[in-house]
């Protein structure tokens, strides 16, 4: 092996790995500076679901509400009062938005399993849905399962209404 087919197998072997994520996915949320999500340390998770009534396949990822406890966000015994307002907005690369609610994805509330995936059957997602898609196994229709994701925010949506602290 050559010196320039040695660089290829390496350049291919870290690509396999998911070592180049193509793109970082965005992370925003109030008085925190914005930062590229690395979800490296998380615990992985793998769903079965399948879109528009295909067979169930195996998708491969990180939990979104863990992702979202990873960076601070009011989880758990936090989420309470005003933060039962906040909700989580992500948007991808061709300007698609969706939104879930921190109390739908806190397991102490609704505890729906909302997945970030990076891998599908194991492989890495096709440059048009990756590197990063959301996968939502219990909604009926996969209108949330949002691909080539760009960015997560956490919102607060609480209005000057909102009286309990
Ligand atoms: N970025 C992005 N994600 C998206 C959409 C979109 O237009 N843009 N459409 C959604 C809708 S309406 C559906 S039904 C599914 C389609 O998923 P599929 O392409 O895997 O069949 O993707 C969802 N995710
Ligand atoms: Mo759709």
């Amino acid at each position: 092996m050559n010196r320039l087919q040695g660089f290829a197998m390496f350049a291919g072997l870290l690509l396999a790995g998911g070592a180049f994520a193509a793109d970082a996915v965005h992370y925003t949320a109030p008085g925190k500076a914005p930062i590229d999500l690395d979800t490296s340390s998380l615990s992985r998770t793998e769903v079965k679901a399948g879109a528009h009534g295909d067979a169930p396949s195996a998708w491969q990822g990180v939990n979104l509400i863990d992702v979202l406890r990873a960076q601070g966000a009011p989880v758990g015994k936090e989420l309470r009062g005003k933060a039962l307002s906040d909700f989580v907005r992500i948007t991808a690369a061709d300007g698609y938005q969706v939104i879930f609610s921190l109390g739908e994805l806190d397991p102490d509330f609704g505890g729906r399993k909302v997945v970030l995936v990076d891998r599908h059957e194991g492989k890495p997602l096709d440059a048009k849905d990756g590197p990063y898609r959301i996968v939502v196994p219990d909604d009926s229709r996969p209108a949330r399962w949002i691909h080539s994701v760009t960015a997560i925010e956490l919102v607060e949506a609480s209005t000057a209404e909102h009286r309990k602290p």
